[in-house]
């Protein structure tokens, strides 16, 4: 199936998803005009995005039955994929006002759009909410219910912990290179983006396929959940160094969004990068430039960043990183039995991101 069916596919299971949410807070008794807010809600911060994250779900459920789904089992895989893309949408419109973004998906930020402001909180606590309420009507009777509930439980717990990182390394009023690290980096990603990502889908995909927490391949007892992740954190952190380079090298007419990180004083792969190389004169260039609010000194670093090669360094650590992911994936163990993991999970997820230029 190609890709812009796939996405035809998974949006009409959307359209399913979204009446449910809705009919059932009218059912609750909220008035007209709240089931109206929550609809627009819905509409503008959920289905707009590339939506990799949620086709991951339903990708990885058919490679892992090794057939097409039927109907059934595809719209509780799409439930299941409309939840990550829910706790997506939950997690952008707050991380926007952390950010104080401008523009997201080619449009204004939710809380900056018309009408809108910091009730842009509750609507970001009401989708993650949503998750719940999908979760409960379709999964209840289900025996791995329960690990449905703690993964994106856990899942969210981390995100939060890699947000908060995040914030905390990137004070607004006290700029200090210092403080930033590769090491400080990768912790930061693998906890803002690589579980909730990457993990967060493959490993829903297991649960409601039925995979077991361990089995026995060639005599060696093998836990799949901790081999998934053992190859998706680092997938996860290639994404992220995409995105930090993305935020400073992309048109954001391409990316759809206007890159903050240089004046939010992001510890971002680009800095890090930067100051491993920096001469004394870039680094001071830095030290009076980043993480001010002003443009022209957002120039300037973006001028360092030139001048040390930071989209040079970018393809190679790309190309590197591409040959270091494979080969992880070329050592995963497989068996054809039914219900054990498959190296091309891994694989078609390389292939979706791999020289993403969005
Ligand atoms: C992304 O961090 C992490 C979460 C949990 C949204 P970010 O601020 O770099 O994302 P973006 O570049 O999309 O604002
Ligand atoms: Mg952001
Ligand atoms: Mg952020
Ligand atoms: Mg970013």
């Amino acid at each position: 199936m190609s890709s812009a069916v796939k996405r035809e596919k998974f949006q009409q299971a959307w359209a399913r998803i979204r009446e449910e949410l809705l009919s059932h807070i009218a059912q609750e008794g909220m008035p007209a005009d709240a089931v109206e807010w929550y609809g627009k809600n819905l509409d503008y911060n959920v289905p707009g995005g590339k939506l990799n994250r949620g086709i991951s779900v339903t990708d990885t459920a058919e490679i892992l039955k090794g057939a097409p789904l039927n109907d059934d089992e595809y719209f509780k895989a799409a439930v299941l994929g409309w939840g990550v893309e829910l706790m997506q949408a939950f997690f952008l419109v707050a991380d926007d006002i952390m950010d104080t973004s401008i523009t997201r998906r080619g449009q204004p930020c939710w809380y900056r759009a018309q009408g809108i402001g910091m009730v842009a909180i509750n609507d970001a606590i009401m989708l993650e909410g949503a998750i719940y309420f999908l979760l409960k009507k379709h999964f209840r009777s289900e025996p791995y219910y329960v690990d449905l509930l703690e993964l994106f439980h856990d899942t969210t717990y981390q995100t939060e912990m890699g947000q908060l990182i995040d914030l905390i390394t990137a004070p607004e009023d006290h700029v200090d290179l210092n403080r930033f690290s590769l090491e400080k980096h990768r912790l930061i990603v693998i906890y803002k983006t690589a579980y909730y990502s990457f993990y967060l889908p493959v490993a829903l995909a297991m649960y409601m396929s039925n995979v077991p927490t361990t089995y026995t391949l060639n005599g060696k007892t093998i836990d799949p959940y901790k081999v998934a992740l053992s190859i998706l954190l680092p997938l996860g952190e290639y994404f992220q160094v995409q995105d930090d380079f993305l935020d400073f090298s992309a048109p954001p007419e391409l990316l759809g969004k206007i890159g903050t990180d240089i004046v939010d004083n992001k510890c971002s792969w680009c800095i890090n990068t930067a100051l491993a190389v920096a001469t004394p004169q870039q680094r001071a260039m830095l030290d009076a430039n980043y993480g001010r609010k002003d443009p022209a000194s957002e120039a300037r670093v973006k001028e360092v960043f030139e001048a040390v090669g930071v989209r040079e360094r970018y393809a190679k650590y790309e190309a590197d990183v591409y040959g270091r992911l494979t080969a992880l994936i070329d050592g995963i163990p497989e068996s054809p039995e039914r219900g054990t993991l498959k190296r091309e999970i891994f694989t078609s997820f390389l292939e979706k991101i791999y020289k993403r230029t969005k």
